[in-house]
């Protein structure tokens, strides 16, 4: 498992002195082309496009690449505005393209995209592609978790289902502005849910149908919806989870706590259970079957300004209290369009399959809303990537014909494991891209995935971005440069990524340090629902002037950037963000808990999984009923996927004398570098440590 994370980035040594750095704008090239190819051979580090590749793609060399980003970053209103208008606006936007303010010394942060344009995305994803005679293209493969079970909608088709619920959404009286929440597993009616929303003006929320009651409670009463959209239940693997009981226990802790929900429309999934078999609450529960059908097929659009609130989705910070993540419509809408463009090189005839659940920001950018502004053909799977066996994922490529496959290093290490006689078995010859996303890809996962699953043929995609950023920020542009496995390269088209040390100051060249960005992009998150002061102070206050993402990241002297993971009290498993102040405010719940301490750890297949100190409450001894009800407090407060891997038995925790917990050394402690726990002699009472250490495999 060593080189899961680098510590350093790979070097390409010879082309050092040529190098000039890219954020600079050097009408120069950065390397030279030439030299590169001859060096190919000699350092496998260096993965150069095939010629073919690059001659069809949409940037077909660095060159071409430089251009554009040149262009974009001095003249950002001219290149932005040019690509909005080839969508669909009711009505142009303003005098100004964009107008910001990204320095908190300056007053108040405020990012604004096309503000005065008035549009809808839904009608940008279906109505505009129908126009343009695209109505018989299917929008949406869908393959269910059992194979065979599949089905299709075409952009035709798929408008006709918005429509129907976009009309039973309205009778119910959801208005523009009113939040949606959907807690809804793969199927097809949670792409048909958002788009439902974004064509009345409704601010969807997903809900990611792997969280816990509570969650949905803490989400439910934080943006107060009309309406929750769920299922019965789902199978995933051979697992069927009752979505409906955890919606109820949801809605009644609400309205214990003052907010009611009227309306649970649930869609009855029947391959996972029965109607008859599902809980009911009269007056609340309607079957989505029951009455969706019932509408009529056409629903005018809400049309709105490109600064209106389009969704919230929560995510995890360095305090216990999950972020509303607002995005608005016009910004998001031309850069998930834009980036899903470039970043997959998508063309009209592509298949595109991403694994991501629409629960995430990359279900949301990059199953839905990128991929149907580019009238892109796109594969929804239901189920488990490993089901029935690890060979699934190619089944579906070959079932499909998937030519752009998008997924997680956490499934590329975990179906490595697995073997390749999983992946050979199938042919996977339509494949022309791959993608990553969620933590960095060690070289050894990218290798692996390059060469076994795209035999050697296919570009990588490496894209760094966040929920805060919308879409892509960071990322290949497959065909257009020579990759390094690990790296995510270059900046998209209008960001502008810095690395900054600790006191804010911008590293040149070879660098590492904090990854911030200057000046903003249309699709920049717009506040956090409800409190913008949070806002400020999360991203814009460590360091004034720039937006900070959390991550570090080191550039090297090809000015290719390394992400190394993040800085703050955030752990990445499996590509999945989960803060260590969610986790231990669930441990301290636990009534046999006194205090808890969470840091993450490296794991060969999850990146990074959480490892969790416990003190027991004085008298409590400490068990193996104890430690799997500590889980079990995790998986109720939050959900399965936070639980902790290691629960450690921690008479006391290593404290300063002022009383805060030193993370450093519980890090230590926890990957077992015994040897570099560094100075304990500021420490309230350094008996701790040894304690802990001899506790360690108890
Ligand atoms: C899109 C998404 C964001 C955090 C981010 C970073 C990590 C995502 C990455 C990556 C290295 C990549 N991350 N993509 N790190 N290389 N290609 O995952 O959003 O759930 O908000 O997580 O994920 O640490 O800060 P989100």
């Amino acid at each position: 498992s060593g080189d899961i994370f680098r510590s350093r980035p790979v070097m390409v040594n010879d082309l050092t002195t040529t190098h000039h750095h890219l954020c600079h704008l050097e009408s120069t090239l950065p390397y030279k082309l030439s030299k590169l190819k001859a060096l190919a051979t000699a350092d496998d580090d260096l993965v150069l496009p095939a010629q073919d590749f690059s001659q069809q793609a949409h940037v077909p060399s660095f060159e071409k690449y430089l251009e554009m980003y040149k262009r974009s970053i001095e003249d950002p209103a001219g290149f932005w505005s040019e690509i909005a208008s080839e969508f669909y606006w009711k009505k142009k936007w303003g005098q100004e393209v964009y107008s910001e303010n990204l320095d908190i010394t300056k007053g108040k942060i405020n990012i604004e995209w096309f503000k005065g344009g008035i549009t809808n995305i839904c009608y940008n994803c279906l109505d505009k592609n129908i126009n343009s005679g695209n109505g018989e293209k299917i929008a949406i493969h869908w393959e269910g978790n059992e194979p065979g079970v599949d089905g299709f909608l075409t952009y035709n088709q798929l408008l006709d289902r918005v429509c129907q619920l976009a009309n039973c959404l309205k009778d119910n009286g959801v208005k523009k502005g009113d939040s949606v929440i959907i807690y809804l597993p793969m199927l097809m009616e949670l792409p048909i849910a958002m788009l439902a929303c974004a064509r009345i003006g409704a601010v969807h929320s997903v809900v990611f149908a792997g969280f816990s009651a509570e969650s949905l409670v803490q989400r439910i009463m934080d943006c107060k919806p009309k309406i929750v959209i769920t299922c019965n239940a789902v199978r995933r693997g051979k697992k069927v989870i009752n979505l409906k009981d955890i919606v109820d226990a949801a809605l009644a802790e609400s309205s214990q706590n003052g907010i009611s929900v009227g309306l649970c429309l649930t869609y009855a999934n029947e391959s996972a259970m029965k109607k008859e078999a599902t809980k009911w609450q009269k007056g609340r529960d309607v079957w989505w079957q029951d009455v969706v059908s019932e509408y009529s097929t056409k629903c005018d659009v809400e049309w709105v300004d490109a600064e209106d609130p389009l969704f919230l989705l929560y995510t995890s910070g360095s305090t216990g209290k999950p972020k509303g993540v607002l995005h608005t419509t016009g910004g998001y809408m031309i850069y998930t369009a834009t980036t899903f463009k470039y970043a997959f090189d998508h063309k009209p005839s592509d298949i595109y399959w991403c694994t991501a659940d629409c629960g995430w920001i990359t279900g949301h950018s990059y199953v839905a809303y990128g991929p149907l502004l580019n009238g892109a053909t796109v594969v929804v799977y239901e189920g488990a990537p490993n089901y029935p066996d690890p060979g699934r994922c190619w089944d579906i490529v070959d079932k499909y014909k998937v030519t752009l496959f998008y997924t997680a290093p956490t499934l590329v290490r975990s179906l490595m494991r697995d073997g390749n006689e999983y992946v050979t078995r199938y042919s996977r010859k339509s494949l022309r891209v791959l993608g990553s996303v969620g933590e960095p890809i060690n070289p050894s996962a990218w290798r692996w995935f390059f060469n076994v699953v795209g035999d050697s043929r296919c570009p990588i995609s490496d894209t760094w971005w966040q929920t805060e950023t919308g879409g892509f920020m960071i990322t290949p542009l497959p065909g257009a440069w020579p990759q390094k496995p690990g790296s995510a390269t270059f900046p998209f088209f209008g960001v502008q990524p810095v690395i900054v040390d600790e006191k804010g100051k911008e590293l040149e060249g070879e660098c590492s340090g904090y990854l911030c960005i200057k000046s903003s992009w249309p699709g920049a998150f717009r506040t956090l629902y409800g409190d913008h002061e949070r806002y400020e102070t999360t991203y814009f206050s460590a360091f004034p002037g720039y937006y900070f993402s959390g991550d570090g990241c080191s550039r090297d002297n090809d000015g290719y950037h390394w992400l190394t993971g993040r800085v703050d009290d955030v752990i990445n498993v499996s590509g999945h963000r989960i803060g260590t102040a969610e986790v231990e405010s669930a441990l301290v719940l636990h009534p046999q808990c006194a205090e808890a301490a969470v840091v993450g750890v490296e794991h060969e297949v999850k990146g990074q999984c959480i490892y969790a100190f416990v003190t027991p409450n004085e008298g409590v001894a400490y068990s193996e009923d104890l430690r799997k009800s500590l889980v079990v407090s995790v998986r109720t407060h939050i959900g399965a996927f936070a639980a902790p891997d290691k629960i450690h038995w921690a008479p006391g925790l290593p404290k300063t004398r002022s009383g805060k917990i030193m993370r450093r050394i519980l890090r230590k402690i926890a990957s077992r570098q015994l040897d570099e726990l560094g100075d304990t002699s500021t420490l309230a009472d350094p008996n701790v440590v040894d304690q802990l250490i001899a506790l360690a495999d108890k």
